[in-house]
Protein backbone atom coordinates (compact mmCIF):
# COMPACT_ATOMS: atom_id res chain seq x y z
CA UNK A 1 0.00 0.00 0.00
CA UNK A 2 0.93 3.60 -0.66
CA UNK A 3 2.82 5.53 2.15
CA UNK A 4 1.12 7.72 3.75
CA UNK A 5 2.12 11.38 4.11
CA UNK A 6 1.63 14.44 5.52
CA UNK A 7 -0.43 16.66 4.68
CA UNK A 8 -2.41 15.79 2.79
CA UNK A 9 -3.99 17.58 -0.61
CA UNK A 10 -6.20 20.02 0.14
CA UNK A 11 -9.56 18.92 0.65
CA UNK A 12 -8.55 15.35 0.43
CA UNK A 13 -10.61 13.05 2.92
CA UNK A 14 -10.75 9.51 4.02
CA UNK A 15 -13.23 7.66 2.48
CA UNK A 16 -14.40 3.72 1.80
CA UNK A 17 -14.46 4.15 -1.94
CA UNK A 18 -13.54 7.19 -3.53
CA UNK A 19 -13.86 8.42 -6.81
CA UNK A 20 -10.62 10.44 -7.25
CA UNK A 21 -7.47 8.95 -5.95
CA UNK A 22 -4.16 11.13 -5.79
CA UNK A 23 -1.29 8.99 -5.66
CA UNK A 24 2.34 10.79 -5.44
CA UNK A 25 4.96 8.97 -6.87
CA UNK A 26 8.50 10.63 -6.41
CA UNK A 27 10.31 8.41 -9.42
CA UNK A 28 13.21 11.05 -10.15
CA UNK A 29 15.82 8.97 -11.74
CA UNK A 30 16.75 9.72 -15.40
CA UNK A 31 16.93 13.75 -15.57
CA UNK A 32 20.20 14.30 -15.76
CA UNK A 33 20.50 17.95 -16.67
CA UNK A 34 18.95 18.87 -13.49
CA UNK A 35 16.58 16.49 -11.11
CA UNK A 36 14.44 17.20 -8.41
CA UNK A 37 11.34 16.02 -9.41
CA UNK A 38 11.08 13.74 -6.60
CA UNK A 39 10.22 16.31 -4.42
CA UNK A 40 7.20 17.80 -6.02
CA UNK A 41 4.70 15.33 -4.46
CA UNK A 42 5.33 16.70 -1.21
CA UNK A 43 5.81 20.45 -2.27
CA UNK A 44 2.49 20.27 -4.41
CA UNK A 45 0.44 19.15 -1.44
CA UNK A 46 2.45 21.41 1.15
CA UNK A 47 1.53 24.64 -1.45
CA UNK A 48 -2.12 23.23 -2.04
CA UNK A 49 -2.99 24.50 1.59
CA UNK A 50 -3.01 27.55 -0.23
CA UNK A 51 -5.73 27.80 -2.18
CA UNK A 52 -9.57 27.64 -1.75
CA UNK A 53 -11.05 24.22 -1.87
CA UNK A 54 -13.76 25.99 -3.86
CA UNK A 55 -13.79 26.76 -8.10
CA UNK A 56 -15.21 29.75 -9.04
CA UNK A 57 -15.03 28.58 -12.82
CA UNK A 58 -16.34 25.40 -11.94
CA UNK A 59 -18.81 26.14 -9.48
CA UNK A 60 -17.41 23.41 -7.74
CA UNK A 61 -16.08 22.75 -4.10
CA UNK A 62 -13.87 19.83 -2.91
CA UNK A 63 -15.83 19.15 -0.18
CA UNK A 64 -18.45 17.55 -3.23
CA UNK A 65 -16.17 15.34 -4.52
CA UNK A 66 -15.19 11.87 -3.39
CA UNK A 67 -11.54 12.59 -3.39
CA UNK A 68 -8.65 11.30 -1.25
CA UNK A 69 -5.25 11.45 -1.16
CA UNK A 70 -3.94 8.10 -0.82
CA UNK A 71 -0.13 9.09 -0.21
CA UNK A 72 2.81 8.16 -2.20
CA UNK A 73 3.69 5.24 -4.50
CA UNK A 74 7.33 3.18 -2.70
CA UNK A 75 9.74 4.20 -5.22
CA UNK A 76 12.66 4.95 -3.43
CA UNK A 77 15.46 3.34 -4.86
CA UNK A 78 14.13 1.69 -7.40
CA UNK A 79 15.15 0.92 -10.82
CA UNK A 80 12.68 3.03 -13.46
CA UNK A 81 11.46 -0.63 -14.79
CA UNK A 82 10.57 -1.59 -11.36
CA UNK A 83 9.51 1.71 -10.33
CA UNK A 84 7.29 1.60 -13.22
CA UNK A 85 5.87 -2.20 -12.24
CA UNK A 86 5.40 -1.41 -8.63
CA UNK A 87 3.12 1.95 -10.13
CA UNK A 88 1.22 -0.07 -12.36
CA UNK A 89 0.35 -2.59 -9.62
CA UNK A 90 -1.05 0.64 -7.16
CA UNK A 91 -2.62 1.92 -9.90
CA UNK A 92 -4.52 -0.60 -11.16
CA UNK A 93 -5.80 -1.65 -7.51
CA UNK A 94 -7.63 1.81 -7.46
CA UNK A 95 -9.30 1.61 -11.01
CA UNK A 96 -9.99 -2.08 -10.59
CA UNK A 97 -12.07 -0.74 -7.45
CA UNK A 98 -13.68 2.23 -9.75
CA UNK A 99 -11.35 5.22 -9.01
CA UNK A 100 -9.99 7.38 -11.29
CA UNK A 101 -5.82 7.57 -9.74
CA UNK A 102 -4.31 10.72 -10.63
CA UNK A 103 -0.42 10.32 -10.53
CA UNK A 104 1.98 13.34 -9.19
CA UNK A 105 5.16 13.23 -9.89
CA UNK A 106 7.60 12.79 -10.22
CA UNK A 107 9.55 12.35 -14.12
CA UNK A 108 7.28 11.69 -16.87
CA UNK A 109 8.50 8.18 -17.34
CA UNK A 110 6.16 7.31 -14.52
CA UNK A 111 3.42 7.64 -17.03
CA UNK A 112 3.93 4.12 -18.48
CA UNK A 113 2.74 2.67 -14.76
CA UNK A 114 0.24 4.48 -15.49
CA UNK A 115 -1.08 4.22 -18.78
CA UNK A 116 -0.54 -0.04 -18.28
CA UNK A 117 -2.84 0.29 -15.27
CA UNK A 118 -5.61 1.67 -17.55
CA UNK A 119 -4.58 -0.04 -20.88
CA UNK A 120 -4.86 -3.60 -18.41
CA UNK A 121 -8.66 -2.41 -17.94
CA UNK A 122 -9.32 -0.75 -21.18
CA UNK A 123 -7.84 -2.10 -23.84
CA UNK A 124 -9.41 1.18 -26.65
CA UNK A 125 -7.34 3.64 -24.34
CA UNK A 126 -6.23 6.80 -26.14
CA UNK A 127 -3.38 8.82 -24.40
CA UNK A 128 -3.75 12.11 -24.31
CA UNK A 129 -0.65 13.77 -23.29
CA UNK A 130 0.08 17.86 -22.98
CA UNK A 131 4.03 18.45 -23.54
CA UNK A 132 6.74 20.99 -24.89
CA UNK A 133 9.10 17.68 -25.79
CA UNK A 134 7.55 14.65 -27.76
CA UNK A 135 9.23 11.80 -25.44
CA UNK A 136 9.16 9.72 -28.22
CA UNK A 137 13.23 8.66 -28.13
CA UNK A 138 14.49 5.25 -28.88
CA UNK A 139 17.22 5.67 -26.50
CA UNK A 140 18.27 8.15 -24.10
CA UNK A 141 21.98 8.09 -23.25
CA UNK A 142 22.10 4.25 -23.28
CA UNK A 143 18.60 3.59 -21.39
CA UNK A 144 15.71 2.32 -22.81
CA UNK A 145 13.31 3.66 -20.24
CA UNK A 146 13.60 7.92 -19.45
CA UNK A 147 11.21 10.89 -19.37
CA UNK A 148 12.63 11.23 -22.64
CA UNK A 149 11.99 8.08 -24.18
CA UNK A 150 8.85 7.16 -22.37
CA UNK A 151 6.21 7.89 -25.38
CA UNK A 152 8.12 5.28 -27.63
CA UNK A 153 7.65 2.56 -25.32
CA UNK A 154 3.70 3.36 -24.52
CA UNK A 155 3.52 3.67 -28.48
CA UNK A 156 5.23 0.47 -28.51
CA UNK A 157 2.66 -1.02 -25.76
CA UNK A 158 -0.50 0.70 -27.03
CA UNK A 159 0.08 1.81 -30.61
CA UNK A 160 1.18 4.65 -31.85
CA UNK A 161 -2.62 5.57 -33.35
CA UNK A 162 -3.52 5.54 -29.70
CA UNK A 163 -1.42 8.88 -28.91
CA UNK A 164 -2.79 12.26 -28.90
CA UNK A 165 0.17 14.80 -28.47
CA UNK A 166 -0.43 18.77 -27.63
CA UNK A 167 1.79 21.58 -26.82
CA UNK A 168 5.04 19.90 -28.30
CA UNK A 169 7.50 22.45 -29.67
CA UNK A 170 10.87 19.95 -29.25
CA UNK A 171 12.48 17.28 -30.23
CA UNK A 172 14.69 15.74 -32.51
CA UNK A 173 14.19 15.09 -36.34
CA UNK A 174 13.50 11.19 -35.48
CA UNK A 175 11.56 11.87 -32.71
CA UNK A 176 9.24 14.19 -35.07
CA UNK A 177 9.58 11.45 -37.61
CA UNK A 178 8.17 8.56 -34.91
CA UNK A 179 5.34 11.78 -34.36
CA UNK A 180 3.85 11.00 -37.89
CA UNK A 181 2.86 7.46 -36.95
CA UNK A 182 0.81 9.17 -33.47
CA UNK A 183 -3.06 9.42 -34.24
CA UNK A 184 -2.26 13.05 -33.84
CA UNK A 185 0.38 16.00 -33.27
CA UNK A 186 0.37 19.40 -32.53
CA UNK A 187 2.35 22.75 -31.23
CA UNK A 188 -1.27 23.86 -30.26
CA UNK A 189 -3.30 22.90 -27.12
CA UNK A 190 -6.09 21.90 -28.58
CA UNK A 191 -8.37 19.19 -30.54
CA UNK A 192 -9.19 19.14 -33.80
CA UNK A 193 -13.13 18.93 -34.01
CA UNK A 194 -13.14 15.46 -36.20
CA UNK A 195 -10.76 14.10 -33.23
CA UNK A 196 -12.57 15.80 -30.77
CA UNK A 197 -15.53 13.70 -32.00
CA UNK A 198 -13.83 10.24 -32.52
CA UNK A 199 -12.42 10.73 -29.09
CA UNK A 200 -15.78 11.49 -27.15
CA UNK A 201 -16.73 7.87 -26.32
CA UNK A 202 -13.36 6.25 -25.96
CA UNK A 203 -11.28 6.04 -22.30
CA UNK A 204 -8.35 8.37 -22.10
CA UNK A 205 -5.90 8.63 -20.02
CA UNK A 206 -4.28 12.64 -19.76
CA UNK A 207 -1.01 13.38 -18.86
CA UNK A 208 0.43 16.52 -18.22
CA UNK A 209 3.81 17.36 -18.16
CA UNK A 210 3.96 21.12 -16.56
CA UNK A 211 6.77 21.86 -19.07
CA UNK A 212 3.55 22.61 -21.64
CA UNK A 213 3.31 25.56 -19.56
CA UNK A 214 5.63 28.42 -20.45
CA UNK A 215 8.95 28.71 -18.86
CA UNK A 216 7.45 32.27 -17.55
CA UNK A 217 4.63 30.37 -15.85
CA UNK A 218 5.69 27.32 -14.21
CA UNK A 219 9.38 27.92 -14.08
CA UNK A 220 10.27 25.06 -11.58
CA UNK A 221 10.58 22.45 -13.90
CA UNK A 222 14.00 19.94 -15.20
CA UNK A 223 13.82 20.92 -18.76
CA UNK A 224 12.14 24.42 -19.52
CA UNK A 225 11.52 25.26 -23.29
CA UNK A 226 10.05 28.41 -24.21
CA UNK A 227 7.94 29.12 -25.23
CA UNK A 228 4.61 27.73 -24.29
CA UNK A 229 0.98 28.62 -22.97
CA UNK A 230 -0.16 30.22 -20.42
CA UNK A 231 -2.06 28.77 -17.31
CA UNK A 232 -5.34 30.62 -19.01
CA UNK A 233 -5.04 28.17 -21.34
CA UNK A 234 -4.30 24.88 -20.37
CA UNK A 235 -7.54 25.08 -17.17
CA UNK A 236 -9.77 26.09 -20.35
CA UNK A 237 -8.54 22.85 -22.39
CA UNK A 238 -8.54 20.69 -19.23
CA UNK A 239 -12.34 21.95 -18.67
CA UNK A 240 -13.08 21.37 -22.41
CA UNK A 241 -12.81 17.86 -21.71
CA UNK A 242 -16.00 18.33 -19.49
CA UNK A 243 -17.86 14.97 -21.46
CA UNK A 244 -14.69 13.04 -21.86
CA UNK A 245 -14.16 9.68 -20.56
CA UNK A 246 -10.96 10.15 -18.71
CA UNK A 247 -9.68 7.19 -16.67
CA UNK A 248 -6.67 7.91 -15.48
CA UNK A 249 -4.71 10.93 -15.17
CA UNK A 250 -1.09 12.36 -14.42
CA UNK A 251 0.98 15.81 -13.83
CA UNK A 252 4.20 15.33 -13.68
CA UNK A 253 8.34 17.17 -13.89
CA UNK A 254 7.56 19.69 -11.36
CA UNK A 255 11.00 20.79 -9.85
CA UNK A 256 10.82 22.51 -6.81
CA UNK A 257 14.76 22.81 -6.14
CA UNK A 258 14.52 25.00 -9.39
CA UNK A 259 10.83 26.62 -8.44
CA UNK A 260 10.68 30.37 -7.80
CA UNK A 261 8.70 31.14 -4.69
CA UNK A 262 6.75 27.54 -5.31
CA UNK A 263 5.17 29.30 -8.47
CA UNK A 264 5.19 26.40 -10.00
CA UNK A 265 4.08 24.13 -7.30
CA UNK A 266 0.77 26.31 -6.82
CA UNK A 267 0.29 26.24 -10.80
CA UNK A 268 0.37 22.37 -10.29
CA UNK A 269 -1.92 22.44 -7.14
CA UNK A 270 -4.73 24.52 -8.79
CA UNK A 271 -4.54 22.26 -12.42
CA UNK A 272 -4.83 19.42 -9.89
CA UNK A 273 -7.75 20.87 -8.29
CA UNK A 274 -9.08 22.13 -10.97
CA UNK A 275 -8.73 18.44 -12.59
CA UNK A 276 -10.35 16.78 -9.73
CA UNK A 277 -13.19 18.99 -9.03
CA UNK A 278 -14.07 18.56 -13.03
CA UNK A 279 -13.83 14.55 -12.69
CA UNK A 280 -15.47 14.48 -9.61
MN1 LIG B 1 7.45 14.99 -20.88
Amino acid sequence: MPLPVTPPFLGSRQLESPRLVLLGVPLDRTQYYRPGTGLAPGRIRLVSDSLETYSPDLHRDLSEVAFTDAGDVEVGGLRPEAAVEQITREATLFIQAGAIPILVGGEHTLTLGGVRAAHGQYPDLVVLQLDAHLDLATNDRGMTLTHGTVFRRIADEIGPDRLVQLGIRSGTREEFLAAGRSRYWSAEVRLPTPLRRELANVPIYLSIDIDVLDPAVAPGTGSPEPPGIGFRELVDFIYSLRNFRIVAADLVEVSPPHDKSDLTAIVAAKVLRELILLLG
